[in-house]
């Protein structure tokens, strides 16, 4: 079984999001997802309108996730990768090279993001109403 992880806040849950998570599943046969802690998202400057328990139960409920663990901090990505066995590690491709430290563990792959749609656009969006 090909197991592949990636990580990220996932808040205000769009297309963009949707689409990763598609093409990441399609490279393997079981998605984890490392969802970013509230606490986390202040350490990496973001204010998600969801919380965590609210964040991770609406990616529960897509086909493409088999599991949703806690991102706690910068540095876990490692020992998560040995403790669940990963065998590619997926993010998009804002943060392309930012984890080629995981190729000594697992394939690492950068797919390209959705043009057009952010949380927050979103946001901005509707503030606009
Ligand atoms: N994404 C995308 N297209 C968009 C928006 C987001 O492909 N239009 C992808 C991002 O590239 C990322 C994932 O969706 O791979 C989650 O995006 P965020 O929730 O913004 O995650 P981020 O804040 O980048 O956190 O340790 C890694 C961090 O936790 C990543």
């Amino acid at each position: 079984m090909k197991r592949i992880l990636t990580y990220g806040t996932f808040d205000l849950l769009h297309e963009g999001h949707i689409n990763i998570l598609r093409r990441a599943k399609a490279l393997g046969d079981y998605l984890i997802i490392g969802l970013s802690k509230d606490e986390f998202n202040a350490i990496k400057g973001k204010k998600a309108y969801y919380s965590y328990e609210a964040r991770k139960n609406l990616l529960e409920a897509l086909r493409y996730v088999d599991l949703v663990i806690p991102e706690n901090n910068w540095e876990q990505k490692v020992d998560d990768v040995k403790k669940y066995e990963v065998d590619t590690f997926v993010m998009g491709d804002d943060w392309v090279g930012k984890f080629d430290f995981l190729q000594e563990y697992c394939e690492v792959v950068y797919l390209p993001r959705t043009e057009g749609i952010s949380t927050t656009k979103i946001k901005d969006d509707l503030k606009l109403k």
